[in-house]
């Protein structure tokens, strides 16, 4: 983090004046272990909060301006927009994360009676798929509640970010990266399904290992775009097997239910979506289940699983991710190692001994380089809390 918590403050007060004490609030960004595109499946996910995230300094106003800064976008200055204006908005760049989560205030009754002044500083690698965009969206949450005296929950600031997102930015995605902002552990795990909201934290007792994240340092283009196929071709699999079988979603199959009813799947690119979001839902059943009996070997076996999947069925790893995922299988002392996230670059998440650390990003780091010219980046992480104050 390139800012103390004071030097946030300061910088606040440079760019807003100091007519009043201003709050600070933090929202982590996530890793997801395994239980991939199953969080708009129905099924289960396993996302952890890491101690990176987004920082938020805000101060009420008495009219209806919002002015917001960005401490990581400084070129483009104070951006003064109004709560008369919260429409979707290319130009207004990263704004429009939490303009859509005022607006989504606004459409569920909570009235925001005033504008506010808004610093933001985020310490999430920019473009990696550690979710900034859902922090950002839980910060914005917890900053209006407490600002404007709301009664809101944490699971409820995760839905409305989650909404905002779907209708004001237009991604379609599950509930799992704001929720797991807004609802992280430290040193936890959280076993979600996504069905139900029922959760669970699992620690993540790893005795001689440690989360390792690697970023790709690419991302193709048309993420969204290609999501939101994804989330398509699931649902037209799901509604061919609704014709069949009496199910919800398709986290309610087992893999050997899948197994009986596949052919009623129509087109078989459909079929393997499918397939993906049956089998990774019991994978990760299965993983929370080995990770709770410290079997660490298991755990990291269908993390390995889980990659080949998203790589054959879901198609949503790429080039890229698919060389680090086999580089890192090939480092001894690697339990597991897979693409993290919505896919199409970003990064992998390893479970790496710890003596084997220095050894993982020397070759993998290498490796890599040699393979496609790009230079990975390592971050060996912690798990942190969700959403919180910080003053
Ligand atoms: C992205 C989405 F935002 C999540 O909801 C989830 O679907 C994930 O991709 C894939 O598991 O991060």
């Amino acid at each position: 983090m390139e800012f103390t918590l004071a030097q946030l403050k300061e910088k606040f007060t440079e760019l807003f004046g100091n007519d009043g004490e201003p709050k600070l609030y933090f929202a982590p960004g996530r890793v997801n272990l395994i239980g991939e595109h199953t969080d708009y499946n129905g099924g289960h996910v396993f996302p952890c909060a890491l101690t990176i995230g987004t920082y938020g300094v805000i101060r009420k106003r008495e009219d209806r301006t919002i002015r917001f800064y960005s401490l990581n976008f400084t070129n483009n200055g104070i951006i003064t927009t109004s709560l008369d204006d919260l429409v979707p908005n290319e130009a207004a760049g990263w704004t429009n994360y939490p303009k859509g989560v005022m607006w989504t205030f606004e459409k569920r009754g909570y009235h925001l009676t005033a504008g506010a002044d808004i610093l933001i500083y985020g310490d999430i690698p920019a473009g990696s798929g550690l979710s900034s965009s859902a922090s950002l969206e839980v910060l914005t949450g917890l900053m209006l509640r407490d600002t404007f005296g709301f009664d809101i929950s944490m699971i409820d600031l995760a839905l409305i970010g989650q909404y905002s997102e779907n209708n004001f930015n237009g991604m379609n995605c599950g509930i799992m990266d704001q929720f797991a902002s807004a609802m992280g552990k430290k040193d936890c795990a959280i076993f979600l399904d996504t069905n139900t909201l029922n959760y669970e934290y699992a620690p993540v007792k790893l005795p001689d290992a440690r989360i390792v994240i690697t970023n790709s340092k690419v991302k193709h283009s048309l993420v969204s775009s290609a999501y939101n196929d994804r989330r398509r071709e699931s649902e037209t699999a799901l509604k061919d097997l609704q014709t069949v079988v009496d199910i919800k979603t398709l986290g309610d199959l087992t893999e050997a239910e899948f197994e009986a009813h596949k052919d009623a799947i129509k087109d078989p690119v459909c079929r393997k979506r499918a397939k993906h979001a049956v089998y990774e839902n019991q994978r990760t059943i299965h993983a929370v289940e080995a990770l709770k009996n410290n079997d660490i070997v298991t755990f990291g076996k269908l993390i390995n699983e889980s990659h080949v999947s998203l790589r054959d069925d879901y198609e949503t790893s790429c080039k890229e991710t698919d060389i680090l995922a086999e580089l890192a299988w090939a480092v001894p002392g690697v339990y597991g190692s897979r693409i993290t996230g919505g896919g199409f670059g970003g990064c992998t998440v390893s479970i790496v001994k710890t003596d084997s650390i220095d050894q993982f990003i020397k070759s993998v780091g290498d490796a890599y380089k040699e393979k496609t010219g790009h230079t990975a980046e390592f971050y060996v992480v912690d798990i942190g809390d969700g959403a919180r104050s910080l003053d």
